[in-house]
């Protein structure tokens, strides 16, 4: 008895002290954030996002990926989109920085460059917010869900090269290791079951899945969970002498579209990376794979209740986050 009312005393005291010093508390981030700032904010972000798509499909891929490393190092706060300076190797310049595509950023620059040509909007609305936005958009033009995005975030203060480490998956990664990372960002399994469907479009280098195709340490063995003639596609795409200026679909039969197929590649052993295939060989994923390689309806369901909480991660306030001017820079 005396120890639960000590708890809830300290409960109290620390709901009190969140009170006074909302910004020890964590910001909530909500549906029509800007309504009274910038009441057209999402239309405007909409008309520039797709101007860009209509450019280049790489928008639609370049804009998830940027969002979900963005989200994972240090938060959804646009520290992604910092440009190194001569004294701070940015995030974006880290070795790992897996080849983000540029027009994901220019994306992101441009819909801000369009919010700011709104006097009562200029400088009112993060990059972080833009680049949650434009996410949805590209997904919803790639002919994926479209759902509400909750905003409020505030833009980072900190952007460094070394924080990118140990903090995004490999594609080598086992679903153990899958798990622990997404699980270190609030994020379960079925979450990153279907985050990974993002993998439904865009582009990969040889590199991430060469050992699959020539396993080095056993004579050029092919990865047999992948499928054969699939397997012989990617060989004749890949040589084995990595060509790193080769990329090629992730998604080999509907590359352009965000939809299920994804999953339907998996039951068929048309995952790309390791990272993909094993979240159908492993028994502990299998049957969410199968349920949404047969209903677009569920992973649409699954898919934007996990980019809502991918949205939450690490969210700003005043204290250590601000709006950005120029989202490749600093204020
Ligand atoms: C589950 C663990 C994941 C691993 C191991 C992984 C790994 C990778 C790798 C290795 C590439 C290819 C990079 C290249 O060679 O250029 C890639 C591309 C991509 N990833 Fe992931 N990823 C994961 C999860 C995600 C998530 C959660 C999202 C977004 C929700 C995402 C979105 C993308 C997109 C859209 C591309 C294509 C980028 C482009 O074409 O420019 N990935 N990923
Ligand atoms: C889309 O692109 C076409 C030509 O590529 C252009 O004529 C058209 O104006 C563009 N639409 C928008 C909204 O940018
Ligand atoms: C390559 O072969 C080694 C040795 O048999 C094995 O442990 C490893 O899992 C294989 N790698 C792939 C990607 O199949
Ligand atoms: C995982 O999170 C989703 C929401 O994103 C939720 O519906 C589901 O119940 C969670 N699963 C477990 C096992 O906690
Ligand atoms: C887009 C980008 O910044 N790519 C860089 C990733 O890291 C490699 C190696 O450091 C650079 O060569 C790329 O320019």
């Amino acid at each position: 008895m005396g120890r639960c009312n000590i708890f809830i005393l300290t409960l109290l005291t620390f709901s009190f002290i969140s009170c006074l010093f909302p910004d020890f508390a964590s910001a909530a981030l909500k549906q029509n954030y800007y309504a009274k700032i910038c009441p057209d904010v999402e239309n405007i972000v909409r008309n520039a996002v797709f101007k860009k798509f209509n450019q280049t499909f790489v928008t639609v891929p370049g804009t998830i990926r940027l969002y979900f490393h963005d989200c994972f190092v240090n938060g959804c706060d646009a520290s992604v989109i910092i440009a190194s300076t001569p004294g701070n190797t940015a995030e974006k310049d880290n070795p790992i920085n897996l080849s983000l595509a540029g027009d994901g950023f220019d994306t992101v620059i441009k819909a801000k460059a369009a919010v700011d040509e709104v006097s009562r909007c200029k400088n009112k609305v993060s990059c972080a917010d833009i680049l949650a936005l434009a996410t949805r958009d590209v997904i919803s033009l790639a002919g994926g869900p479209s759902y509400p995005v909750e905003l409020g975030r505030l833009d980072g203060l900190v952007s460094t090269s070394a924080s990118v480490n140990g903090k995004l998956p490999g594609a080598s990664f086992n679903l153990d290791q899958l798990n622990a990372l997404f699980a270190a960002n609030g994020l379960n399994e079925t979450d990153m079951i279907a985050l990974s469907g993002a993998h439904t479009v865009g582009f990969s280098h040889c590199n991430q899945f060469a050992n699959r195709i020539y396993n080095f340490s056993r004579k050029n063995a092919i990865d047999p969970s992948l499928n054969k003639a699939y397997a012989a596609q990617l060989k004749s795409m890949c040589p084995r002498v990595v060509d790193p200026t080769i990329a090629i679909n992730m998604d080999p039969t509907t590359p352009r579209t965000f939809d299920n197929v994804y999953y339907k590649n998996l039951v068929q052993g048309k995952g790309l990376f390791t990272s993909d295939e094993v979240l159908f060989t492993d028994p502990r994923s299998k049957p969410t794979v199968i349920a949404w390689a047969n209903s677009p309806q569920a992973f649409n369901d699954a898919f934007i209740a996990a980019i809502t909480k991918l949205g939450r991660v690490g969210i700003k306030n005043s204290k250590n986050g601000n709006i950005r001017h120029d989202c490749g820079a600093f204020n």
